[in-house]
């Protein structure tokens, strides 16, 4: 019975085709969790608005442009405290959040005044900013506010600045996916290839689906130097604006997070005929494999190698250190979908761990397959996992640490079970050489902290 029906879903039978056990000598044609459809009514579902899969995810990474959301002000609460992507411009995307604060009268008057006043008012709050993207939400969207038309006479106005305006409010999918998609496409369409980059190597890159979680775009930027590779643009990890308009430049693009930016990079090859190269660029073994493929593609074999030499004579001892603490340790991962596939092989292969549980908020089936070949026999793979759910998978598998955002990280503390933070990171960055120790020495103070085994103490027993 590959497919599961857990005992917390006899009320909502329909999840049964969403969580799947791999037994030995299946593969992705016979079994694959249905997903990327809509969340079952009833099911307590742990996934963003299509909105937050354009703004939090991708947009809002910018470090030079005003955001500005359209709509009520809750809307804006993805800023600052839920996504630690810092930037060298100090931080200015992280520092402020810009609303248009629609109130009852704006919704049933139109808002589109309101949002004219909140641009000029932006553009005069920070007047070296001349970039800015505008956000529909789902009540501007149903009240058909004109955005773009705003937009324009908003750049007609003051002359020296640009828009991008992004249609995709809440309700416009089922998940956050669908926000990486209108994003990506109708950045490609209308901004990519108005811009011309400076050229300084002859190897350029697009490093795509990197989003600087603490620190990881500096990370792939030092390796990038190093080996004398010049990056047109970081899509959109410390990125600015104006280089992702001149995306059209590279000569090839290397995607990390296929999920969220596989459809640029897919654009990129169709419109300007520049290769998309998907790379892994967390785990030890995967980052020597896609740096390596790099170096082949711009036939800069030996500079990689001198490069991986070197991180590996630093940080391979250390990561071995940590290995021995932790094989043998089980861990889950239930974060969006591509660290699943990014991340399974790569803690069984860097640190001897296994891998028991995942689960995906929006992953697609690509991603299931990917996930599902590269995980292992008696793990429990789930798309769009619900509370209930997760609580009896622990019960079921006993993992020592779960990689998970905070809101479900806070639920499974209570039954005693440490969470990393697998979409901020507790302690950053984890991509590179230097982030996979870094991941490891997250996993090892998790699994070995004092307050947890204080913690599963009960007292009413006496101390
Ligand atoms: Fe890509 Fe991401 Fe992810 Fe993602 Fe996300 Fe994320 Fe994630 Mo949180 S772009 S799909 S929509 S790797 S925000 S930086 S960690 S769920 S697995």
């Amino acid at each position: 019975m590959p497919m599961v029906l857990l005992e917390a879903d006899v009320k909502i039978p329909e999840r049964k085709k969403h969580v799947y056990i791999k037994q030995p000598g299946e593969d992705t044609k016979q079994f694959l969790p249905a997903s990327n459809i809509t969340t079952i009514p009833g099911s307590l579902s742990e996934r963003g608005c299509s909105y937050c899969g354009a703004k939090l995810v991708i947009g809002g990474v910018l470090k030079d442009t005003i955001q500005i959301i359209h709509g009520p002000v809750g809307c804006s609460y993805n800023t600052w405290h839920t996504k630690r992507y810092p930037s060298d411009t100090d931080n200015f995307q992280i520092k402020y959040a810009w609303s248009t604060d629609m109130k009852e009268s704006n919704v049933v008057f139109g808002g589109e005044g309101r949002l004219k006043k909140s641009m000029l008012e932006a553009f005069a709050a920070f007047p070296d900013k001349k970039r800015m993207m505008v956000y529909t939400t789902c009540a501007t969207a149903l009240i058909g506010d004109d955005i773009k038309a705003i937009a324009k006479e908003v750049e007609d106005e003051l002359g020296d600045v640009d828009i991008f305006c992004i249609e995709c409010p809440g309700f416009a999918g089922v998940s956050q996916s669908r926000g990486h998609h209108v994003f990506n496409i109708d950045w490609v369409n209308r901004k990519v290839g108005t811009v011309e980059p400076e050229i300084t190597s002859e190897y350029t890159i697009n490093v795509i689906g990197d989003y600087n979680i603490q620190g990881d775009a500096y990370v792939l930027q030092r390796y990038m130097d190093e080996i004398g590779v010049q990056v047109i643009a970081h899509f959109t990890g410390n990125g600015t604006y104006d280089a992702c308009r001149s995306m059209h430049r590279a000569k090839l693009s290397i995607t990390n997070c296929a999920r969220s930016a596989g459809y640029i990079a897919n654009e990129l090859q169709k419109q300007y005929g520049i290769p998309r190269m998907d790379v892994d660029t967390w785990g030890f073994d995967y980052v020597k494999e896609s740096l390596r493929k790099v170096g082949a593609f711009f036939n800069i074999e030996d500079r990689v190698e001198a490069l991986i030499e070197r991180e590996t004579t630093l940080y391979q001892p250390k990561l071995d250190g940590y290995k021995e603490k932790l094989a043998g340790k089980k861990v889950a991962i239930w974060t969006g979908g591509p660290r699943l596939w990014h991340w399974t092989k790569a803690l069984e292969d860097d640190l001897g761990m296994k891998v028991v549980a995942m689960s995906s908020k929006f992953g697609h089936q690509e991603d299931f397959e990917k996930v599902i070949s590269r995980g292992s026999v008696g793990t429990v793979y789930i798309d769009d996992g619900n509370e209930l759910e997760f609580f009896e998978v622990i019960d079921m598998v006993k993992p020592d640490v779960i990689f998970t955002g905070p809101r479900v990280g806070e639920l499974v503390k209570k039954v005693h079970v440490p969470y990393i933070n697998g979409h901020a990171y507790h302690n950053g960055p984890y991509m590179g050489f230097e982030g996979a120790v870094n991941m490891a020495r997250d996993l090892y103070n998790a699994i070995n902290s004092k307050m947890f085994k204080l913690a599963k103490r009960d007292i009413s027993k006496g101390v």
